[in-house]
């Protein structure tokens, strides 16, 4: 084969050599980075034990673009609330060689083992709404306390201090325990609060299985006039079994969590959905990464990085007239950024 080439023949050449050599953003450091982030492609596991639901999608995309802003290589293993499973993925993580794990809520007993073994190996770990009770582990997690009293001050406000409520609650996630803990504490101190059902699954999908439960709680509980469920993914069951029962004038359901297609739910008109509290999920994965960035460089941040939450309430929705999670970032700037583990080489993420 002929060695020379034409001008035409040269230039397709050099095209090519620039796509394949020129290599993919992850090889490039950042300038003035600490080490090893000076020379880009950190390798970073995210494992998840939940997968569904508009919560874990948006925490998940904050992440990917914090990490891509860092040029982190990042792993994710997605969950399927399987405790076995999330293990065996946190061990791929370690022989991969990773230099940092973050692991996404899934089941202590389960995981601490495996966690020791990361972090003997080197291993950074940041654990999100896990409490793994490690010392050597950064916790993050959303002021559960603040977000559960917001939201419960405002079904105070809006329906008293006496109503018979239901309640959606799986024991064992850290969120919805610290959550539990104010609800339990906020009936202590109201005695004219009752709990007269309690329902609740995190059985993929979420909102189905919730609603098929809600139905039947409802039914036999026709006095329930508030239903606390602080979850988006309960609220949505919840409401679609208020729906079925076409029982949405007489009870209000109270929230955590917020996105896009929340708003619209809660928008909607005369939703039972009348108010939420919540962080910006994304945000909350861009620094758990933030997070992980800073402790592989062996830089000081806190042990625990708790993000505040908001309280959103369709009132409030409707005034501004906020229709995406976007919008609600713009008129409230401290949903849409958090301080937490920020340092001036690390570029936040677009
Ligand atoms: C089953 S735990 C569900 C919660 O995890 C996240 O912390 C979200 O806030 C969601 O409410």
């Amino acid at each position: 084969m002929s060695k020379h080439f034409n001008f035409k023949q040269r230039l397709s050449l050099a095209l090519l050599a620039s796509s394949v050599f020129a290599g993919p953003a992850l090889a490039d450091g950042i300038k003035g980075a600490p080490a090893p982030f000076d020379k880009g492609g950190v390798k970073v596991a995210l494992v998840g034990y939940i997968s569904g639901g508009d919560f874990f999608r948006a925490f998940g995309n904050g992440a990917q673009r914090q990490a891509q802003a860092l040029n982190i290589d990042l792993r994710v293993f997605p969950g399927k609330e399987d405790a076995a499973l999330q293990r065996d993925q946190i061990q791929q993580a370690i022989n991969l060689g990773v230099k940092a794990i973050i692991v996404d809520h899934g089941q202590p007993e389960a995981l601490k083992d495996v966690v020791q073994q990361a972090l003997d190996a080197g291993i950074k770990v940041v654990a999100f709404d896990v409490d793994l009770n490690n010392p050597k582990v950064i916790q993050v997690e959303q002021s559960d306390k603040d977000l559960a009293e917001s939201v419960l001050n405002q079904a105070i406000k809006d329906n008293g201090k006496a109503f018979k409520a239901g309640y959606v609650y799986v024991p064992g996630f850290a969120p919805l325990d610290r959550r539990d803990a104010v609800w339990s504490s906020i009936k202590k101190a109201n005695k004219g609060i009752v709990e007269k059902a309690r329902w609740g699954t995190v059985a993929a999908p979420v909102p189905t299985s919730v609603a098929a439960q809600a139905n039947a709680a409802l039914r036999a509980n026709p006095d329930i006039t508030v239903v606390f469920a602080p979850w988006d993914e309960f609220a949505r069951g919840t409401k679609l079994a208020v729906s079925e029962l076409g029982v949405g004038k007489k009870l209000k359901i109270y929230s955590a969590d917020v996105s896009t297609a929340d708003i619209a739910e809660i928008r909607e008109a005369g939703s039972p959905w009348v108010a939420t509290a919540a962080t910006n999920p994304a945000v909350v994965g861009a620094t758990t990464i933030r997070a992980a960035a800073l402790a592989v460089a062996g830089q000081s941040l806190p042990l625990r990085i708790a993000i505040k939450p908001v309280l959103i309430t369709r009132e409030e929705l409707n005034q501004y007239d906020i229709k995406t999670v976007e919008e609600l970032s713009a008129k409230l700037p401290s949903f849409g950024r958090s301080e937490a583990a920020l340092a001036a080489w690390i570029p936040t993420a677009k």
